[in-house]
């Protein structure tokens, strides 16, 4: 099922002249409405008038997170606030959140792009969906609420935490679709098992995971905890929060609603643009959002697109699972490290729980990182050599796929913290964080 086939299979070449329209107007908003853009449009000599469509996309400034903080709280809205209906904010680590505003029209443009992005999954007016991702500031609660009311499921708005409660309702009610960030659902097919309910007892069959980098290897393992199919669905705040990208049934990347958001990869180092299949920076311009739109906003995210047509009939383009975020990214003795290539070598082998951590410090000025790693419950074992066996397996098989050492330390089932949102895989401990 497609939610908007015109848009979704769209031929490529009708897809440009909708951007090129969408793109000039948008432009030509942003420098009449908006101080911060005139600015830096006028900076780099443009003019609205010369720009023609998206093809020019390329010789345009960036934007960044910086520049929201700057402009903290309302300075990059185009519109007056008497039309702003909606606020959400995402915290930083450092310093002030980033703030996004929401008019009418985009809270519908919202719903929409997440309609789309629920019926990628197959999800009807015949489900009930728990929406276990948190509801206030934080995009994934509404956004996905809204999207699953506009489909016409029915809507259990649970939000995050509460784990006896969300496994109570999800017999009780029979819920068909749980919507959480990818640790929690692991946390939740977990519980699922340790309260002893029969998988015969829940209806789920499909979960929408996202908010956070996660692998194929978790994919599996949260999959046969709880029974279903899990797709992956990705956004950030800034753009408009969930529904900027969904995985469809083929599960060959994620489908990116082009109609509203233009992405680009670039490489982060010379800020070239690069073609298709390459790995770099993902970069959106979105060119219907009304409040607050964006001009090549840099998401910090490491992907790959791909323009083939896919097997489910969409033109769309889509977008790999992103490998981690360039902020993200350890560089211990050297090398760099992406959280999620840990994952993937802890997953593969069935002796690890989903739940580990990577510490990381400096010791007589050399990088040192710890992995601990939760055994889950049925590897687990008092005696020594079998661990000892365990804990050499994980070595090896850290150092030969990283091509760095670690320390394994094998901890016991449910020691490490569980989160209800997004997971802290990281303790960072050394005082100034490579760049
Ligand atoms: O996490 C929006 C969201 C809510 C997406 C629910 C999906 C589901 P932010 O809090 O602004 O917004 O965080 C955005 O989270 O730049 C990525 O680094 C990361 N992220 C989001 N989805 C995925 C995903 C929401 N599917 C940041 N895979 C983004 C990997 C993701 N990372």
């Amino acid at each position: 099922m497609i939610w908007n086939e015109f848009i979704e299979t769209a031929d490529r070449e009708k897809l440009k002249e909708i951007q090129n329209e969408r793109f000039v107007k948008m432009i030509e908003r942003m420098y009449y409405n908006v101080p911060f853009y005139r600015k830096k449009l006028t900076e780099a000599g443009i003019e609205p008038g010369d720009i023609k469509g998206i093809d020019q996309l390329k010789d345009l400034p960036f934007t960044v997170k910086d520049d929201l903080r700057d402009n903290y709280p309302f300075g990059l809205f185009t519109v007056p606030q008497n039309q702003i209906v909606r606020l959400h904010a995402s915290s930083g680590t450092t310093g002030k959140p980033t703030v996004v505003g929401y008019t009418k029209n985009d809270l519908q443009l919202w719903s929409e792009v997440v309609a789309r992005s629920l019926t990628m999954a197959g999800v009807t007016k015949e489900d009930i969906i728990q929406i276990a991702y948190g509801y206030g500031l934080f995009t994934g609660g509404l956004g996905l609420h809204y999207g699953a009311e506009k489909v016409g499921a029915s809507v259990i708005p649970i939000s995050g935490g509460n784990t006896k409660k969300q496994l109570q309702l999800m017999v009780d009610f029979g819920s068909t679709v749980i919507a959480c960030t990818p640790s929690y659902a692991a946390h939740l097919g977990e519980s699922l098992v340790a309260a002893g309910i029969d998988r015969k007892d829940i209806k789920l069959r499909a979960g929408i995971f996202g908010a956070e980098p996660w692998t194929n290897e978790l994919r599996k393992q949260v999959e046969n905890l709880l029974g279903i199919k899990a797709f992956d669905i990705y956004g950030l705040s800034e753009i408009i929060g969930p529904g900027v990208s969904m995985e469809c049934e083929c599960q060959n990347g994620m489908h990116i609603y082009e109609d509203h958001f233009i992405p680009e990869i670039i490489d982060p180092k010379t800020m070239e643009v690069l073609p298709y299949g390459e790995l770099g920076e993902l970069v959106f311009t979105t060119i219907t959002k009304e409040a607050m739109p964006l001009l090549r906003y840099r998401t910090r995210d490491l992907t790959r697109l791909h323009v083939e047509k896919c097997d489910c009939g969409r033109t769309l383009v889509r977008m790999e699972k992103c490998m981690g975020r360039s902020d993200d990214m350890l560089i211990i003795r050297g090398v760099n490290v992406f959280p999620s290539q840990v994952e993937a070598v802890l997953l593969e082998m069935s002796e690890a729980s989903p739940h580990y951590q990577l510490v990381v410090n400096r010791e007589n000025n050399l990088d040192t990182l710890e992995i601990n790693i939760e055994i889950d419950d049925q590897f687990w074992s008092d005696e020594i050599k079998t661990l000892e066996n365990l804990k050499k397996r994980f070595q090896h098989n850290i150092a030969s796929t990283l091509g760095i050492s670690a320390k394994i330390n094998l901890v016991e089932p449910n020691t490490i913290a569980r989160s209800e949102g997004k997971a802290k895989r990281v303790i960072d401990k050394r005082i100034t964080n490579s760049e």
